[in-house]
């Protein structure tokens, strides 16, 4: 028995009753995918996932890789170094990818599904097997010559990093100072330090590692739109033979001792300062490096966001499991009667309470990854919302800030419920909890901090969207509530989703206000900035509603029919969750709708020395 416990019942509920993935399986665009084979990858990454993959869980974060400066070398434990490998061996990083580089044809719902439970299992594992996305990116991004790279990379299973943090250049990626100088072969030299590089240097994982790398070129401009990406390898290689050869200037110089995910090596990466040029090549030949970069960094935040969410679900788990053996007190309703029985900690309303926000927010937010990555592939999004392929991606880039925004916070506050069921149990190492947060806060933090996710949502995937992609979404929320066929032992809970809707679109309303008035005072932006992130968790809490509220509908229908004790425990689960949630979580949209009409200014006003 490893730490990790994973949901394979409602992973299946979301593929195939409510996403219904199978349904798009004659058409032939994912090859000869079918049901079975669905459900049996599931089976195989699930007992991978709870077997080898996350046996090495606690082992790696109190024995976490170590850096040896006089090589530049980043060592890793080796049983770290087996859970990753009955992963990458099994070839699970190319599902869904493109063939060309050796990618299997699959719904993106069912590679994100299957991401989830290595993502929960042993986190760090699916980071370091981060080339096969890179190379499919890459392969996109590439010129005719470089595509050939991205296959090399792909079959001999490289490694691979995005590299674009610096000292000075955190969240304003646009200060970045490292730069890039072209050389007569058409080459460039790139030359700076960038720091807290994921799995810059990964042992003998890898034969070689390919960076990808934002650099300002010798009289680039200012800001993002001045950043180039380019290719930067650890080892040279023939881009004919494929033949390995020099070693390449970039150098990891730092490893960084951090608070939790300590079996992911974060990495100062030093470029072209230790007497070897850091050579690299300008990615597609065309100087557009943000926005290239960006491509990787909606994988990203998309893989931050399930990985916190997958986080919540094995906390939960672990928590429930506890409660329903832990034997302390007597029922509430006995109040008085010293010798009524003990009972487990399941029957106390506060733990039960604790317990249901855990799995609403576990459950609405795998809902809604599962739901943004339906908008990733063109044809489920077709059938899951009725999107075409323009507003299927305006409505995914809509939700990436939500699911890593919103996945990321709401993780890392009900773990510490989960913790809590455990009382002082859950303070110890001997549970996994108290790793499970540490490991989860970074959530929060890399790939755009939250503030950024909620500025990014508002600012771009509202504003700029001009409600394209909001728009789509409310109108499925109000055919959802007007829907005449819907059960009427929801009805409670529409009228509360109702009433969240309306509260999210007064917010808009109110946030768009400010926005303009910005145009004749332009402190009015602080009002948006001190309103986004509570703006951001509000839709948050309007989607997972959304989610849990639809799920609870079809959950209602299968009851009718289903025969089987654990389906009919499965889907009145379903039913009481939206119930709650509807009922205690989506009447506080009220308040925050308040609070960001009466947005007050004054806390800007306020000395540095004051605060
Ligand atoms: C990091 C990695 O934290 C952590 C984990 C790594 C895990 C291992 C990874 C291994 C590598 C493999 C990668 C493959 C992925 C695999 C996943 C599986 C593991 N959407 O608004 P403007 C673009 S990495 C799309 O003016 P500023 C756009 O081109 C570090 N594009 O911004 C735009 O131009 P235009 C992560 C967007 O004021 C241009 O940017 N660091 C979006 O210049 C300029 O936009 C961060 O995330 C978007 N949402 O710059 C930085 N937004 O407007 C966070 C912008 O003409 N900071 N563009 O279209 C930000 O995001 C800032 O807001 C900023 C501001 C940098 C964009
Ligand atoms: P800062 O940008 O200094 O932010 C500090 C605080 O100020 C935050 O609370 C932030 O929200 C707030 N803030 C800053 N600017 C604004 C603003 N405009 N509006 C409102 N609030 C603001 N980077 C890579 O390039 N590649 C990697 O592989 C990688 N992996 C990482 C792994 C780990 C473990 C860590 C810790 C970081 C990693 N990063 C990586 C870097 C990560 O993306 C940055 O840490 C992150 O973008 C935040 O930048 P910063 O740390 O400089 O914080």
């Amino acid at each position: 028995m490893t730490h990790y416990k994973s949901n394979p019942r409602d992973i299946e509920f979301n593929l195939f009753e409510v996403l219904r993935v199978q349904d798009l399986f004659d058409s032939g665009i994912w090859s000869d995918l079918d049901t079975d084979t669905v459900r049996s990858m599931i089976e195989e990454v699930h007992r991978l996932a709870e077997g080898p993959v996350s046996e090495s869980f606690a082992f790696a974060d109190r024995n976490p890789p170590t850096f040896d400066a006089s090589t530049h070398s980043v060592s890793i434990p080796e049983e770290f170094k087996k859970s990753f490998r009955a992963y990458w061996d099994a070839g699970w990083a190319y599902v869904a990818l493109d063939p060309a580089v050796g990618g299997t044809p699959a719904p993106r719902a069912v590679s994100w599904a299957l991401a989830e439970m290595v993502l929960s299992a042993q986190p760090a594992a699916f980071m370091c097997a981060a080339g096969p996305t890179s190379a499919h990116i890459l392969y996109q991004l590439a010129t005719e010559d470089q595509r050939k790279w991205a296959t090399t990379m792909a079959s001999r299973g490289w490694g691979a990093t995005m590299v674009l943090t610096e000292p000075e250049a955190g969240s304003d990626v646009g200060s970045a100072r490292t730069t890039a100088h072209p050389q007569p072969d058409g080459s460039w030299h790139i030359d700076g330090v960038k720091r807290f590089i994921t799995s810059a240097d990964s042992d003998d994982l890898f034969e070689n590692i390919v960076h990808l790398v934002l650099a300002r070129p010798e009289g680039g401009g200012p800001g993002t739109k001045g950043l180039s990406l380019f290719i930067v390898p650890k080892y040279h290689f023939d881009f004919d033979t494929e033949q390995l050869g020099e070693r390449n200037g970039a150098f990891v110089t730092n490893l960084e001792d951090k608070m939790g995910l300590k079996a992911s090596a974060t990495c100062e990466l030093t470029f072209g300062q230790h007497g070897t040029p850091a050579q690299g090549w300008l990615v597609g030949e065309v100087h557009n490096g943000i926005a290239q970069m960006f491509d990787m960094i909606e994988y990203a935040r998309m893989f931050v966001g399930t990985k916190a969410i997958a986080t919540l679900s094995t906390g939960y788990l672990n928590a429930l499991d506890y409660a329903k053996q832990r034997i302390q007190g007597s029922d509430m309703a006995t109040l008085g009667d010293k010798t009524a029985p003990r009972v487990p900690i399941t029957r106390h309303p506060d733990v039960r309470r604790s317990l249901m926000l855990q799995k609403a927010y576990t459950e609405g937010l795998r809902a809604l990854y599962l739901y943004t990555a339906a908008h990733q592939d063109n044809s489920l999004a077709a059938q899951v919302s009725g999107a075409d392929a323009d507003t299927a991606r305006r409505v995914n880039d809509l939700l990436l800030p939500i699911v890593k925004g919103v996945g990321s916070e709401r993780a890392y506050q009900y773990l510490t419920d989960s913790l809590q069921t455990f009382g002082g149990s859950g303070y110890l190492r001997d549970y996994p909890i108290e790793q499970y947060i540490r490991d989860a806060k970074i959530d929060t933090l890399y790939e755009g901090t939250t503030a950024i996710q909620a500025q990014d949502f508002f600012f771009r995937k509202i504003i700029r969207d001009k409600g394209v992609a909001l728009t789509h979404l409310s109108g499925r929320i109000d055919e959802f509530i007007e829907n005449e066929n819907g059960r009427p032992d929801l009805n409670v809970g529409r009228a509360r989703l109702k009433a969240a809707l309306e509260d999210v679109q007064a917010m808009v309303g109110t946030l768009t206000g400010y926005l303009m008035a910005a145009q004749d005072s332009p402190e009015a932006l602080y009002k948006i900035g001190l309103a986004s992130v509570p703006f951001l968790m509000a839709v948050g809490d309007l989607l997972i509603g959304w989610q849990l509220l639809r799920q609870a509908d079809l959950a209602a229908h299968a009851l009718e029919t289903t025969t089987s004790d654990s389906d009919r425990a499965f889907y009145e689960g379903k039913v009481a969750t939206a119930h709650f949630f509807a009922t205690t979580i989506l009447p506080t949209l009220h308040t925050t709708r308040r609070l960001i009409e009466s947005t007050e200014t004054r806390i800007m006003e306020l000395d540095e020395a004051s605060l």
